[in-house]
């Protein structure tokens, strides 16, 4: 369970690392404390002002009245003008083998060596205040605080990007962003600009069709791949370079929500990805992530048929395989959102010797704006002396002064070459970062390559690697979001467009937004898949998932025990769930407690749900439209429904009771149909709580959307 707030930070295991020593010098608890004043003069009163009798006016000398408001005043910085919305926790890095053959990065030598990292997950599009689970790229950012200074990896949830070149980026975030004459709407792709900048700038193909799929409505920050998107190099300690992609994989494999179930979300619980991962990292469920390589030596620059510096274009694992080099766990939630998460301050730019650049144009106009965007949202130059940007690394330099500067630095001198320091600090002609000697040559010119002009063979290969429930809904993410369009021309060069990447897919996007179908259902031409993109076949586990658990009055408690008892076993979670709060009594007389009721609860937080028999509480849940509500609604976002003894009449008024397992009513017998499990006339259940949550595991059970004209995708 969930500990509260002030405790949650409290309870946590202190990290030993030389970031959390660093930043144990900045953390204040406030406990068994007198207040004071910023001046740290006491305070003996804070809720009346300094006035002119009772009832007169305050003075101006009220100096701690004026204190007070002027700080609260102040109290709101910018916020990040894309990736607004996002959640920082601190966690540590290892490698598992010394990577020296490819890179002299530090940080990727030693097993034994925990680097420290702060990782911040974020939404692209919406306000630091919208909803967690909106349509959108997720955002992977990791600061690791390596002994040679920190290094960034800024990635994000989608391996690819939208354009090829950064000098677009401005016009790509107002198109997405709220439209800016009545800023409507928030946090979505699904209006007139945004896919008016779409057709009229077909190298977004690509990345469009990722951003239908399910990837862009992800289960948990926990269950998401990241990717460094730009093609970087691995330098060794010989100045050999390679070309080299990051990537990090979730060992709790790759999950989505469904769309009906993203968007109740958004109302029942606009914080649903971080409430996620603070209770998880709360509860010491460590979410992990292995960081994975793809390399490719130099020679082999041209060997493929697009350009490897074209950010609108992924490697495939089957063509590159993904070699997976060490493990991030995330184990320590932040103590202050405001100076963590909202001070952090990343920068693809903040390398370490052993990694550098390509020449990926996206990436190469990124230097520019990871910096220039900080100054002003943090006010100034000196923002890498804010605790949380803090390298653990010694920062000796002769930059002096600006706003808030923190350090003293003693002494005349604060230049160089300088002899009256004897040039101190001086470069380290040794361990100092060597720019890779890349031989470059050309003429000035505002042209893109030919070799960045295939927008669609991509675009193609991703549709041909969908499963089936997959490609079906991409089909309604499109009917969704171009469905919002208001200009009907753009809804038919929506369906031209995507005619380029696949006609079926094009025909059938026009089927649900009202226009034509292709005349001549096209193609690129591309008949390759590439297995690894599709969340099919990524890892299914049961562990961490959360059942939500009905009952009443009268429930039996052997049901609800033996349940439990193999849920918490398995390390899944569970809530107990009633019409109200409070002490529920077993059939037995025993009691035990529902710490949530139908208010406060839906089906939509929980990965499963379970119905435990006893008549007296199945005939007061019959009675329920909530309950019936989170049957149908675990039913259509095709979830594992369990139900055991009596708690299966429940399902039998549900939507469900057309799939066959209805009519199956042997004594003692698990049945499973579609993903959902019952048991009748039964004390024994660790069969079937087994195959419950052995379907859990399986995430969803896609089979069922075909059963129900109901499902939604
Ligand atoms: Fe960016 C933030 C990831 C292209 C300009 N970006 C930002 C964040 C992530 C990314 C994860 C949030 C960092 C945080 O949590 O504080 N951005 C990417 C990826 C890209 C990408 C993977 C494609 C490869 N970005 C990109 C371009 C530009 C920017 C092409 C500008 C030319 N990005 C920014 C920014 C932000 C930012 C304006 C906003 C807040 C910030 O930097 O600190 O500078």
């Amino acid at each position: 369970m969930a500990k509260n707030n002030e405790n949650d930070s409290a309870n946590q295991p202190n990290q030993q690392n030389k970031k959390s020593e660093q930043l144990d010098q900045y953390r204040k608890d406030h406990k068994n404390a007198k207040l004071t004043t910023n001046q740290g003069m006491k305070v003996s009163d804070t809720a009346d002002s300094l006035k002119a009798g009772e009832r007169g006016p305050t003075l101006m000398e009220d100096f701690h009245f004026r204190e007070k408001v002027m700080h609260f005043d102040h109290e709101r910085i910018p916020e990040r003008v894309v990736h607004a919305r996002g959640f920082g926790v601190h966690g540590e890095f290892q490698v598992y083998q010394p990577m020296t053959e490819l890179t002299s990065a530090k940080f990727l030598q030693d097993p034994s060596v925990k680097t420290p990292v702060f990782v911040r997950f974020s939404t692209v599009v919406g306000q630091r205040g919208s909803a967690d689970t909106v349509r959108d790229v997720r955002g992977f950012a990791t600061k690791f605080y390596t002994e040679d200074g920190n290094y960034d990896l800024v990635a994000n949830n989608i391996p690819i990007f939208f354009i090829q070149d950064a000098i677009k980026f401005p016009d790509l975030v107002h198109a997405i962003k709220p439209e800016p004459h009545n800023e409507i709407p928030q946090a979505t792709a699904a209006h007139d600009t945004f896919w008016d900048f779409v057709v009229s700038n077909p190298e977004n193909a690509h990345m469009v069709m990722w951003l239908m799929s399910d990837r862009a409505i992800p289960r948990s920050f926990r269950m998401m791949e990241g990717f460094g998107v730009n093609t970087f190099r691995f330098v060794n300690a010989e100045g050999k370079g390679r070309f080299v992609k990051f990537h990090w994989k979730p060992l709790l494999g790759t999950h989505s929500l469904v769309w009906d179930e993203a968007q109740k979300l958004n109302g029942a619980d606009p914080d649903f990805h971080r409430r996620d991962l603070w209770d998880a990292i709360n509860q010491g469920d460590y979410p992990e992530f292995e960081l994975g390589v793809q390399i490719l030596e130099e020679e082999d620059e041209f060997a493929f048929d697009f350009d490897i510096l074209d950010p609108t274009k992924f490697w495939p694992e089957e063509q590159v395989p993904v070699q997976i080099i060490g493990k991030m766990t995330l184990n320590k939630n932040q103590d202050n959102f405001f100076a963590e998460t909202e001070q952090v301050a990343f920068h693809p730019g903040h390398l370490v010797p052993g990694i550098d650049f390509s020449n990926d144009p996206l990436l190469q106009g990124r230097l520019f704006s990871y910096l220039d965007t900080q100054l002003l949202r943090l006010g100034g130059p000196n923002f890498h002396e804010i605790p949380i940007n803090r390298s653990v690394a010694p920062v000796k330099n002769n930059q002096r002064e600006g706003f808030h500067r923190m350090a003293i630095d003693k002494g005349a001198v604060a230049y160089s070459a300088n002899s009256l320091r004897a040039n101190s600090p001086e470069p380290d002609l040794e361990q100092g970062f060597k720019h890779h000697a890349e031989k470059v040559e050309g003429r000035k010119t505002r042209k893109r390559s030919e070799s960045f002009e295939d927008h669609y063979r991509q675009a193609t290969l991703f549709w041909n690697s969908m499963s089936l429930p997959e490609k079906s809904h991409i089909i309604k993410a499109f009917h969704f979001e171009v469905g919002k369009v208001k200009d009907k021309t753009i809804r038919q060069r929506v369906v031209e467009m995507f005619n380029n990447v696949d006609g079926q897919l094009a025909s059938q996007i026009a089927t649900g937004i009202g226009v034509n179908p292709p005349e001549n259902p096209g193609g690129s031409g591309e008949t390759a898949s590439s297995p690894a993109v599709s969340q099919e076949n990524t890892v299914k586990v049961a562990v961490t998932r959360k059942a939500g658990i009905l009952i009443e009055n009268g429930f039996d408690m052997n049901d609800v025990v033996q349940m439990t008892t193999k849920l918490d076993s398995a390390g899944l979670k569970y809530d107990i769930i009633s019409k109200n709060q409070g002490m529920i009594t077993a059939s037995d007389g025993k009691q035990i407690e529902a710490t949530k009721s139908y208010a406060i609860t839906s089906s939509v937080m929980y990965d499963a749900l379970y119905i435990p028999g006893g008549k007296q509480s199945t005939n007061q849940l019959l009675t329920h439209k909530e309950a019936k509500m989170f049957v149908n609604d675990a039913f259509v976002h095709a979830k594992t429904i369990g139900a055991a003894n009596s708690g299966v009449d429940l399902l039998m008024t549900s939507d469900i009771k057309q799939i066959t397992f209805a009519d199956t009513n042997v004594p003692n017998t698990v049945v499973t149909d579609l993903g959902v499990i019952s048991i009748r006339e039964s004390n024994d259940l660790s069969a079937f709580s087994q195959e419950f949550i052995d379907n859990v595991a399986q995430h969803r059970h896609w089979a069922r959307e075909n059963q129900d004209g109901k499902m939604s995708g």
